[in-house]
């Protein structure tokens, strides 16, 4: 690395007179963006290369974290930090007239993910790395990340993301790496001498799979763990094809990332997506492996393959399929390696969610995939058949093809040693009710893991007043013990410090205030109360219920004289899939009460209503350092976990929420005083589901709060939006409200009128605010990773920084 500034400098200058030929002077910042992304990443390849010598030489054991998505965000901060350069290149940068914030604003965000999920393996190898464990991420290089929002009119407009349009400074194609990835064709079968049967897949079209390696590196560690994306491209000799057909057919394959909507019917192209993925970094690891092993037999001794919910469960026959046809191993055999090498998280219990694919789309794509997983699901209905003689139901209900479907969550449980939800009550919901039959057969498989966040990133890169404030009262240990940040709550009683917490959080608001004047053209007062509701947009997560409540703020500033409230700013940011209709709707409804709202000189300087454009990663970096108020009111049940409430709450805003996912162990925590909950529990949710529902329209006929607002809907009271929330109306008064957002109004007004009471006894609110800081060690992803390590991979980290 750079021994200090001047040596940096030098280095530097240089990279930037070969990478842009031009002189400093006539250099552009984009220029000087890439050239210190060059030198850095340039920098950190031999320690790469000694990572993976090291890996190879002590035959330490493996793990693969295969996922769909990785949402990264920007990478250069977080090189630079986790480098333990960050102080000498941003001074040496500052000498040469350069600020470093300048150029990271260059970056574009790597957005392969849609959210929570996305960003969790994001964070997960953060962690790896940074704990000195050797966990690598295989994934798609879409060439289009999630969709750019822009509003128009209100309305959510898609355009097409271009993270790779100047390149990617952070990865490295490995062209000579690159994996054929079979599909179509038919399966041959004959016997061999010994009289078992052998497999062949003919005519198969052939995608090549070229990797694309980024580095992970740990936070001053010398480890750098890998991050592997492959890419779709035609394979070298296409015979008898129409060429540029069949370059674009190939190539589709990893252009883009699929937004996240339960409610699309399977497409072969995502499925296709998903053997890419599996069959590519299968391969890719069993090669590695070879390297130091001479045979399979111990595989699962020194590979352990995560899948990231069941978009990678084809890695289930596709091991199968590698031990069985190219090893030659016994069924059984095979199949004791497999269970023991692959885990499995699920991220939801909405039933709507669970990934099945139809034979008809299955079977021709994959034809030995599919006689793999045929005999998977033979052999497991009549092992049931031996645990539940009879009970057909049963057996249906369990099986991994029925009804002329494949099911992937059926799959992934069978075969695996490990299945494990998000956070304890998701955890328990899978055990007695989702899954309810899979735990009965197999208890000792199901285990929670509460998500974490990575401090580093949501912490101390995005808040480094905060990070500062900390560091000077309680010393950095925390920074690699996170639950160690508890000892800040020893200054609970001390004004002093309670005031330096004050005026950071009105820093960071004027920061953000300032972002959303420069793309809004929206003037918000830094002295409100920061109310942000920050997540992908679905009706689950109940954005509604939040809208609702400011237009009945509203109306009463509007009508009732007596009426009072500290001044609120309620911050909306979201992506809806582009075929969501209803959540589309949401998004328009809330501009048109920002519009109504932020423009009516009588309540405008108690009120106003943002909607940024373009929620992300790097935009969330500015919001939760700057947030009040932390807004998680899904519908309890339906949030698996949620990880946005572990980033508000690392930064000091009080949660506002239900008892739904990770909301209750961050109460547990916190402690009851320090978090404004409402709403139906887990336990009334299922009550009413079992009842099919409430009855809605009560609601409205008895509350005139509620029916002011759902008039309000339809009635023209927005102007120029004939019809347009007719769909929302009819959801919550025809269609019984299925995510009970009439039934918890009443509950969520009060206590939205108790936070703003709290907030306005600002001592009391800043302790809030620091013991949830205090408290959210245990959020850390680190902690998550170490249970992981310890509990379902079986890995330590042997290493110790020499
Ligand atoms: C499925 C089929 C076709 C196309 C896309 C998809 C798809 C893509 C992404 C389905 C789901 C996702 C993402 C799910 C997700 O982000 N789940 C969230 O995971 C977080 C991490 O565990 C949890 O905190 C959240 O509660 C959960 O909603």
């Amino acid at each position: 690395m750079f021994s200090d500034k001047d040596a940096f400098k030098e280095a530097f200058l240089k990279k930037l007179e070969m990478t842009c030929g031009k002189s400093f002077g006539e250099s552009t910042e984009k220029d000087r963006y890439f050239a210190l992304g060059q030198l850095v990443r340039e920098h950190i390849s031999t320690e790469w290369i000694n990572t993976n010598e090291r890996y190879r030489i002590d035959k330490e054991k493996q793990v693969y974290y295969l996922s769909i998505e990785f949402l990264l965000g920007r990478l250069l901060r977080q090189n630079l930090m986790n480098l333990g350069i960050e102080n000498i290149v941003e001074e040496g940068l500052h000498d040469l007239g350069i600020d470093l914030k300048n150029l990271e604003e260059i970056e574009v965000d790597a957005g392969l993910g849609n959210g929570g999920l996305g960003r969790l393996a994001a964070c997960f190898l953060d962690s790896l790395a940074s704990l000195n464990l050797a966990g690598h991420g295989f994934g798609i290089r879409y060439k289009h990340g999630l969709f750019e929002q822009k509003i128009v009119d209100g309305y959510q407009v898609e355009l097409p993301e271009q993270w790779l349009r100047n390149g990617h400074v952070w990865e490295v194609r490995k062209p000579d790496l690159a994996i054929e990835v079979p599909f179509w064709g038919h399966v041959e079968s004959w016997k061999k001498e010994n009289g078992s049967l052998a497999f062949r897949h003919l005519n198969a079209e052939l995608i090549t799979a070229v990797p694309y390696d980024m580095p992970v590196a740990g936070y001053q560690t010398d480890t750098i763990n890998t991050l592997r994306l492959w890419s779709a491209e035609p394979a070298p000799y296409p015979v008898n094809k129409d060429i540029l057909n069949y370059k674009r057919e190939t190539e589709q394959v990893s252009e883009f990332l699929y937004p996240d909507d339960t409610h699309d019917e399977g497409k072969i192209l995502r499925l296709k997506q998903q053997y890419f993925l599996v069959c590519a970094s299968l391969k890719s690891i069993v090669q590695s492996y070879r390297r130091q092993h001479s045979s399979l037999r111990e595989f699962h001794e020194y590979v352990s393959i995560h899948i990231n919910d069941t978009h990678p469960v084809l890695a289930i026959p596709e091991l199968m399929r590698i031990l069985l046809d190219e090893e030659g191993m016994s069924w059984e055999e095979a199949w004791n390696i497999t269970v023991n090498t692959i885990s499995y998280t699920n991220h939801t219990t909405l039933a709507e969610a669970l990934e099945k694919w139809p034979i008809r789309i299955f079977q021709p794509l994959l034809p030995r995939i599919y006689m793999i997983v045929y005999e998977i699901n033979e052999r497991f209905c009549q092992e049931l058949w031996q645990e539940y003689e009879g009970d057909w139901t049963r057996i249906e209900n369990m099986a991994i093809i029925a009804h002329g479907q494949v099911k992937m969550a059926h799959l992934a449980i069978c075969g695996s040693h490990s299945v494990n939800g998000v956070a304890a009550l998701h955890t328990e919901i899978l055990k007695l009710r989702e899954m309810n039959q899979f735990y009965q057969y197999y208890p000792d498989k199901f285990n929670n893991k509460t998500n974490g966040i990575t401090h580093r990133r949501w912490l101390i890169k995005s808040n480094p007043l905060l990070t500062k404030l900390i560091n000077d009262s309680i010393g950095n240990e925390w920074i690699r013990e996170p639950e160690e940040i508890q000892k800040l709550l020893a200054y609970e009683n001390n004004p002093a410090f309670l005031e330096q917490l004050s005026v950071i959080k009105k820093k960071n608001k004027e920061r953000l205030s300032e972002v959303i004047r420069k793309q809004a053209g929206l003037q918000i007062d830094p002295s409100s109360i920061f109310d942000v509701q920050v997540k992908r947009l679905h009706a689950y997560k109940r954005q509604l219920l939040n809208i609702l409540h400011v237009l009945y703020l509203y109306n009463q500033l509007k009508e009732n004289s007596s009426f009072s409230m500290p001044p609120r700013t309620f911050i909306f940011g979201a992506k809806a899939s582009p075929g969501y209709y209803y959540a589309k709707k949401i998004i328009k409804l809330i501009n048109s009460v920002a519009a109504k709202v932020n423009n009516d000189p009588q309540t405008r300087d108690q009120l106003k209503v943002v909607f940024l454009e373009n929620y992300r990663v790097s935009l969330a970096e500015l919001v939760f350092p700057a947030a009040d108020i932390s807004e998680q009111i899904s519908t309890a049940t339906k949030e698996a976990s949620g990880t946005g409430n572990m980033k508000f709450m690392m930064n000091g805003a009080i949660t506002v929420g239900t008892l739904d996912g990770a909301n209750i162990e961050i109460k547990e925590k916190a402690g009851d005083e320090n978090i404004f909950i409402f709403g139906l529990t887990a336990e009334e949710v299922l009550k009413y589901e079992r009842q099919g529902g409430y009855n809605s329209m009560e609601y409205y006929h008895h509350d005139n709060r509620i029916s002011k607002v759902l008039t309000q809907l339809t009635n023209g009271f927005f102007p120029d939006t004939a019809g347009e929330f007719e769909a929302i109306a009819s959801s919550l008064l025809m269609e019984n409200d299925q995510y009970y957002v009439l039934r918890d109004f009443d509950a969520y007004a009060k206590i939205q009128h108790k936070a703003g009471l709290a907030y306005s006894d600002q001592q009391r609110w800043l302790k809030m605010s620091l013991r949830n800081i205090g408290t959210s060690g245990f959020f850390s992803s680190d902690r998550t990773i170490r249970e992981y390590a310890d509990d379902i991979w079986g890995i330590r980290s042997s290493h110790i920084k020499v």
